[in-house]
């Protein structure tokens, strides 16, 4: 069986502005997911530059930033077997146009730049426990059980 773990996932400014977080939490509960951890807020310009540290000098940063700050978003962690890796893969690509439906940004986005939620890359080593680590203190996680967990793992 592979590890459980904890993966951050964001519904970012666009997907709260169309109404979408419920949508994006229905999809990962019903997968088997387990929400251990949720914060609706606005993210500033410190906490931007901190999340997307690897895109700071990219061409488009100006923009994401804007975009990001914009508005509230839904910050959660979420915990299940493989969890980084597979709400990757039920996100879709990064750009909606090249996401398959069925996935998050498939069936919910068109544009790049409004791609409606975020979630910790799985290729990039420890990157879910940094982001958990950046939005979250440890207190705010709560351990439980869900009443479904034997039935869905064997
Ligand atoms: P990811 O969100 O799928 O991990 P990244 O390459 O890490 O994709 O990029 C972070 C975010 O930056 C994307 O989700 C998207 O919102 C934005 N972004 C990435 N590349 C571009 C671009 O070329 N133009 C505009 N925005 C971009
Ligand atoms: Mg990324």
């Amino acid at each position: 069986m592979s590890k459980r773990e904890r993966t951050f996932v964001m519904v970012k400014p666009d997907g709260v502005q169309r109404g979408l977080i419920g949508e994006v939490i229905s999809r990962l509960e019903d997968r088997g997911l387990k929400l251990v951890g949720a914060k609706f807020m606005q993210i500033d310009d410190e906490l931007a530059r901190e999340h997307y540290a690897e895109h700071v000098e990219k061409d488009f940063f100006p923009g994401l930033k804007e975009f990001i700050t914009s508005g509230p978003v839904m910050a959660m962690v979420w915990e299940g077997q493989d969890a980084t890796r597979q709400v990757r893969r039920m996100m879709g690509e990064t750009d909606p146009a090249d996401s398959a439906p069925g996935t998050i940004r498939g069936d919910l986005g068109l544009d790049l730049g409004r791609n409606v939620i975020h979630g910790s890359d799985h290729e990039d080593e420890g990157a879910n426990e940094r982001e958990i680590d950046l939005f979250f203190d440890d207190d705010e996680l709560v351990d439980y059980d869900r009443v479904d967990d034997e039935w869905l793992y064997e």
